[in-house]
């Protein structure tokens, strides 16, 4: 009673605002970084040092996160591999000094699973990874050089690692070779790895899209489109094909989740670079981009360049550049301070020119530096779809833009 009377005295004659949390992206399930949106209304003008106090409900995982005074709308970020699987109570409490001046809560249903996901839980425990933070995400929360956490084909042994597998009988003779190439050179090539039906398919949804004129596509420009498996069922059942995802699973030792499908009927003319910084993973190394060739690639089409062994090269992520994020799309200060640190790499390594055959696969480590090359012969195509995937089990955020990562779950496909 006594209690009860002493929190009346502390609270009672202030009204506690009711915040308002929304999830978002809208998901069934969360993994790795929930975003929420946390309303704060206009309770915190005249606060002198407001703070949000987010919690578990079994109280284990708890920040206490500094609110700007005139804050309306926050977005904070949870990681929600320190909960555990299963629906989640959050309490959200907005403080200034001892006065709580809002409250709000909300469940969320988390699902990290597999192996990869204890292995992360371990280490942001260990290395004091804030369970919640305000504003974008970025590579600076979570423990670079964690050994624990660092995927096997980037450790030294790595090597070691694929014949002693193949000396236990675990993988084939075909896997072994695979692996080799990816620990060594930064990307394996699959040749002729799908079926020319299927993408003849595919190629046909391709010219309807630019029929269509996807995203205001103009024939004969370098424009990429964009996420076209979310509207064409052959490019969606390429996009999930167990025949490439299985490949990513042996890599990665988990299956792979993909992000998204990025198309080009022409050569991209990219700038040499390396995707980590725009497909974050923690732990890093998680993140893979396949290639698929859509017709056999001609010279001076803009073929794709790799650079065979930059991925060992040190991650360009934008706290290593001093850059800021990418705010509305204006890229002006990444490409000023990132792109050099890229450039300097490419000086140092030999390019390998990419000419595969139709329906060869391409699968490339996170960090392998690689650039689609001048269009010199601008009336030829160059037809490819990448999908970046990365590990089940992972955080998963664009460390260029601060947002969360999307990816998909392939077993939860409904046939
Ligand atoms: O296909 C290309 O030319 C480059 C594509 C690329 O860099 C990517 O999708 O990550
Ligand atoms: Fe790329």
């Amino acid at each position: 009673m006594f209690g009860f009377l002493k929190s009346m005295s502390r609270w009672g004659s202030q009204s506690t605002h009711e915040l308002s949390i929304e999830p978002e992206p809208h998901r069934q399930a969360h993994w790795g970084i929930a975003r929420l949106k946390v309303g704060l209304g206009s309770s915190l003008t005249l606060s002198r040092a407001p703070r949000l106090v987010v919690e578990g409900a079994n109280g284990s995982a708890r920040s206490e996160l500094a609110l700007m005074s005139g804050d309306h709308d926050v977005l904070v970020g949870i990681h929600t591999h320190l909960l555990g699987n299963g629906p989640q109570s959050l309490e959200l409490t907005a403080m200034d000094g001892k006065k709580i001046i809002g409250r709000g809560n909300v469940t969320l249903n988390v699902t990290n699973s597999g192996k990869l996901a204890d292995t992360v839980a371990i280490s942001l425990r260990q290395h004091g990874v804030p369970f919640a933070f305000i504003g974008p995400c970025d590579s600076s929360y979570y423990p670079a050089n964690d050994p624990k956490a660092t995927p096997w084909f980037d450790r030294p042994d790595a090597i070691d690692e694929v014949n002693r597998r193949l000396r236990e009988g675990k993988i084939s003779g075909e896997e072994a070779k695979t692996l080799h190439q990816f620990v060594d050179k930064g990307y394996v090539i699959l040749e002729e790895l799908i079926d020319d039906e299927t993408v003849d398919e595919v190629n046909r949804e391709i010219d309807d899209a630019v029929a269509q004129g996807w995203q205001g596509y103009q024939y004969g420009s370098s424009q990429r489109l964009e996420l076209l498996h979310l509207h064409y069922p052959a490019i969606r059942r390429l996009w999930l094909d167990p025949r490439h995802l299985r490949v990513l699973e042996l890599i990665f030792g988990v299956p792979a989740r993909p992000c998204q499908t990025l198309t080009y009927v022409f050569g991209s003319q990219q700038d040499a670079h390396q995707d980590a910084v725009y497909l974050t993973p923690f732990p890093a190394g998680y993140m893979c981009g396949t290639w698929i060739a859509l017709q056999d690639v001609v010279p001076n089409s803009g073929e794709l360049i790799v650079y065979p062994g930059s991925h060992r090269e040190p991650r360009a992520y934008l706290s290593n550049a001093d850059c800021s994020k990418v705010r509305d799309g204006n890229w002006a200060e990444f490409w000023e301070k990132v792109l050099p640190i890229w450039a300097a790499i490419s000086r140092r390594y030999e390019p390998v020119v990419y000419r595969p055959k139709k329906g060869t696969v391409l699968i490339w480590h996170e960090n392998l530096l690689h650039a689609g090359s001048a269009r010199i012969d601008q009336s030829l195509a160059r037809r490819s779809i990448v999908v970046h995937s990365f590990a089940q089990g992972t955080i998963a955020y664009y460390d260029s833009s601060g947002m969360v990562g999307i990816a998909h779950d392939p077993s939860e496909e409904v046939h």
